[in-house]
């Protein structure tokens, strides 16, 4: 069968529906540039997407050294051979003409284009002169979860034993701080204990806070087809918006914002009333259960129903299903992480799977997502704040263990407290400690909390700012040096999604002008600035991607993310492989704790915990004395009101986030003309009470206001619930007609302008989906509708209000379900 289908009207395709424990059939996405055609494509490179934390396997189309096209991998795990919109076209803002191809450095107040040379040295007289006058501390490492394993490994061993500091972190704390949280708070350490093969097996998939249809279309392809097939799963959805999620659920529950743990611990509340827990599993491998019944004794679907206004009745019927079935699923996203008491929720869902047993077999997994293509590599890495290998800082042995593989000092890498977190390292920078940033693929200006804020720590005279991008984005204009990267489809590195499968993107092409591979730079670096073992040799040794994997094979032996089974060519012309892979497991794993608990041992555990409302650590004696065996540990947290409650100045409640089409600050996603056309600008969503209640109608030009700032969109009138307001994150200034940050007379349209500095004490994760806020009307609609999608969540609530989305001809992407295997060998 071979289709055609316009995969921006249609962005999850057509059906290959599967029974229950079937294996999910293949079908292959493919979409060429026009006027290309199948046999004009000289060369098919291997590949995975890099716009979600699915890591759909890809091939890239190369004519005349470019990009023309991509197509699915039908023999990979993760997908088998199906791609998301953003997968289809998301590849051509690399031949995007604004591309950054030179470096630039500051002078007189402008930047200005120099050599390579010019830049590395202005840099590394600055390292210099910042170490010898103010120490290591006062340089900072602010990077991604879009840069590949390679690149953090080498930057974590460059920051944390070349220069000595503290002060490395990921923009993965805004996205999976969480999620690593949650799993060392239960698991004693990170790593992922589902696998995306549950969804073949589950008899009920439950979402918390997470749009799985619009952030990882195709494993929500995978969901839809099971739903069309025998003995379909039923869904249960956690979120106060009526996502494409919610409209399939079985039972969707919408609660207040900042509510989770509150409706969660009347979930556990039902489960062990009812007694539907498995005993022997609880005895066997968990600690603490007394204290979570206890805790939740008195947290009735009643009480819950007045906290979150969710009918009881409803969270009854939740708990029932989640209670009963036979193979639980559960998947946990920002609804959750980014929302009060992020932690602490998250690990009630742990909590659920472990009283029920539900954990290590096929259809019974909990899934702590990942956002992030690579943020699995940026935590394992020790880019995130964390020492690598899931080391942990407080256990002198895996110090010694780490200063060994590097040939350092235990000395040298500092581990007198917690690695500083990004949000601390904004606020050392405020407070005039930190004097240079190295900021990575990413691009704070925009996506961190309060940007009028960190628009003005960004642009102070005293701190040196280098920002190594793609393009010249809002970050980039407030740096003193802007180092131009090549990107995925132009250098080679492994990355992992967030199922622990590692896959290996090749390069395609040459990156445009003089853009390098971050790796090159962060080598280049470390090459300049002569950092030395204790023995006189190079620090970081290796000179390519490959021998950077090599190095890393051997800090991550014999330690949860063991990748000494795999190697470059191991990760060719087949399927993705999951981590462990080590002698013990040659073809990965596909499930952690099918045979009880495996890293909370307190010789090596990751962490010893944290207090779930507070955030204080505890110590060794602590943890041993509660985990001495290492198992499991169920631990419980009453629920507090979130700290941004909205009053009569500002009376609603209001959350951020995403749409299927775009990604993140959209320095890709804006680049892609059928993307960049199905939601070109920003919106504003509210229900249909609010929208009659005000007087407001679709299309009107409406403000949203909170105590840090404001910004103006056009109203979409959805199902959202009640009392809440939704604007999507991802609609910087560089595109606008203005051009610069929002000033007196250009009202923001950043939603980060109205986000509060605040964050969750135990994660350290900013709280992007909670405040207070005003809106109110700032011109009538005169014939606009609002710029949203009418496919997803944004739909509206009276289905002519608005013109339906479509990509036309030039979003044709064929759909192949008996793959060629012609076309399969490469
Ligand atoms: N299309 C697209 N896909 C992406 C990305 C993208 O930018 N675009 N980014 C990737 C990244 S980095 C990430 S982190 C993931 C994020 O993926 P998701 O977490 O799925 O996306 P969000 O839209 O941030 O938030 C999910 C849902 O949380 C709900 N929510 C808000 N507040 C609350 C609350 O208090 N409680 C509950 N239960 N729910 C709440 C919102 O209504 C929203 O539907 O997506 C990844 N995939
Ligand atoms: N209000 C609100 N704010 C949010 C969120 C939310 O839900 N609501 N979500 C948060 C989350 S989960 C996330 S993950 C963040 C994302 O926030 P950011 O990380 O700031 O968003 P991106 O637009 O992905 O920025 C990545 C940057 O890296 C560049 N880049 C891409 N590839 C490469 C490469 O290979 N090398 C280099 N050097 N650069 C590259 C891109 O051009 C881009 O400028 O936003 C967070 N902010
Ligand atoms: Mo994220």
């Amino acid at each position: 069968m071979d289709a055609s289908v316009d995969r921006i009207a249609r962005p999850w395709g057509s059906r290959t529906p599967y029974g229950r424990d079937e294996p999910w059939p293949q079908r292959v996405d493919t979409y060429l540039d026009e006027g290309v055609d199948r046999a004009m494509v000289q060369r098919w490179v291997q590949t995975a997407s890099i716009l979600h934390s699915d890591g759909d396997a890809m091939d890239i189309a190369v004519m005349d050294e470019r990009i023309v096209g991509v197509r699915g991998r039908a023999q990979d795990r993760v997908n088998r051979g199906r791609l998301g919109p953003k997968d289809l076209f998301g590849w051509q803002a690399n031949a995007s003409p604004d591309r950054l191809t030179r470096p630039l450095v500051r002078q007189d107040g402008r930047l200005v284009e120099c050599d390579w040379a010019t830049a590395m040295e202005h840099l590394v007289a600055r390292s210099r002169e910042l170490l010898e006058q103010r120490g290591p501390g006062s340089i900072g490492f602010y990077t991604s979860g879009q840069l590949f394993l390679e690149e953090y490994y080498t930057l974590a061993v460059l920051a944390r034993a070349g220069i000595g500091t503290n002060h490395l972190d990921g923009n993965t704390r805004l996205c999976t701080s969480t999620a690593a949280e949650a799993l060392k708070e239960s698991f004693g350490c990170d790593g992922q204990p589902g696998s995306y093969d549950d969804i073949d097996h589950a008899e009920v998939i439950a979402l918390f806070g997470h749009n799985l249809a619009e952030t990882q279309p195709v494993q929500w392809m995978r969901v839809l087809d099971r739903l069309d097939g025998a003995d379909p799963p039923r869904l249960v959805c956690v979120d106060p918006r009526p996502t494409q999620v919610a409209r399939k659920a079985a039972v969707h529950l919408a609660p207040r914002l900042g509510t989770n743990l509150a409706l969660l611990n009347a979930l556990l509340h039902e489960i062990i009333r009812t007694d539907r827990v498995d005993h022997d599993y609880i005895a066997a491998h968990t600690v603490g259960f007394e204290e979570l019944a206890a805790r939740v004794k008195e947290c009735t679907p009643e009480w819950a129903a007045g906290v979150c206004d969710v009918p009881a009745a409803r969270i009854g019927e939740a708990a029932e299903l989640l209670g009963t079935a036979d193979r639980l699923l559960s998947t946990v996203l920002q609804g959750v992480y980014q929302s009060h008491q992020a932690t602490a929720a998250a690990v009630q869902i742990n909590n659920l799977h472990l009283i029920r047993g539900m954990l290590g077999r096929p259809g019974a997994g909990v899934l702590q997502m990942n956002g992030q293509p690579t943020a699995q590599n940026t935590r394992e890495c020790g880019a995130d704040g964390d020492l690598p290998g899931f080391r942990n800082w407080q256990n002198d042995g895996h110090d010694a263990d780490l200063a060994k593989v590097w040939n350092v000092e235990p000395t040298t890498i500092p581990h007198y407290a917690p690695p500083t977190h990004a949000m601390q390292m904004f606020r050392y920078a405020e407070q005039g400690s930190l004097r240079m940033l190295w900021i990575s693929g990413t691009n704070p200006a925009v996506s961190l909390p309060e940007l009028s804020r960190i628009r003005s720590i960004l642009s102070q005279e005293r701190l040196f700012v280098v920002v190594q991008d793609l393009f010249l984005t809002e970050t980039a204009q407030l740096a003193d040096v802007v180092l131009p990267a090549a990107t995925w489809g132009e250098k080679t590195g492994s990355f992992t999604n967030a199922d622990r499968t590692v896959h290996l993107p090749e390069k395609a092409v040459e990156p445009p002008g003089e853009a390098r591979p971050d790796l090159d730079i962060f080598l280049d670096y470390a090459a300049r600035m002569d950092f030395r073992d204790k023995d006189g040799g190079p620090l970081v040794p290796w000179r390519d991607a490959e021998s950077a994997f090599e190095a890393w094979k051997r800090c991550s032996a014999g330690r949860p993310c063991d990748y000494t089974g795999i190697t470059y060519d191991k990760l060719r012309g087949r399927s993705g492989i999951q981590w462990p892979c080590n002698e013990q497991a040659p073809d990965g794993t596909q499930r952690l704790y099918t045979d009880g608990i495996s890293w909370a041992h307190p010789d090596t555990c990751e962490t010893y915990g944290k207090d779930l409302v507070t955030g204080a650590t505890d110590d060794v004696v602590e943890y041993r004395s509660l985990n001495p065996d290492g198992k499991a540990m169920i631990k419980a947290a009453a629920y507090l009101p979130p700290h941004e409650a909205p009053d009569e100045e500002h009376p609603f409640q209001l959350t951020t986030g995403r749409t299927i089409y775009h990604f993140h600050t959209r320095t890709k996603t804006a680049r892609a003309p059928q993307l960049n056309a199905a939601a070109p600008d920003v919106w504003v969503e509210a229900s249909v009470t609010d929208a009659a209640a005000l007087g407001l109608d679709e299309g009107d030009l409406v403000e949203v206001t909170t105590p840090r700032g404001a910004i103006r969109g056009r109203l979409r009138v959805t199902d959202i619930r009640p009392g809440l307001l939704f604007v999507p994150f991802h609609y910087g200034y560089w595109d606008t007609k203005a051009g610069h940050a929002p000033d007196g007379d250009t009202p923001g349209r950043a939603a980060n302008e109205t986000t509060v500095t605040d964050w969750d004490p135990v994660s350290k994760q900013p709280l992007f989906k909670t405040a207070a806020a005003a809106l109110r009307l700032v011109e009538r609609a005169d014939g606009h509708s609002a710029p949203a999608p009418t496919t997803t969540a944004s739909a509206p609530s009276r289905a002519d209000a608005a013109p339906a989305t479509t990509g036309g001809t030039s979003a044709l992407a064929t759909h192949t379900s008996d793959a060629d295997p012609e076309e399969d060998a490469r």
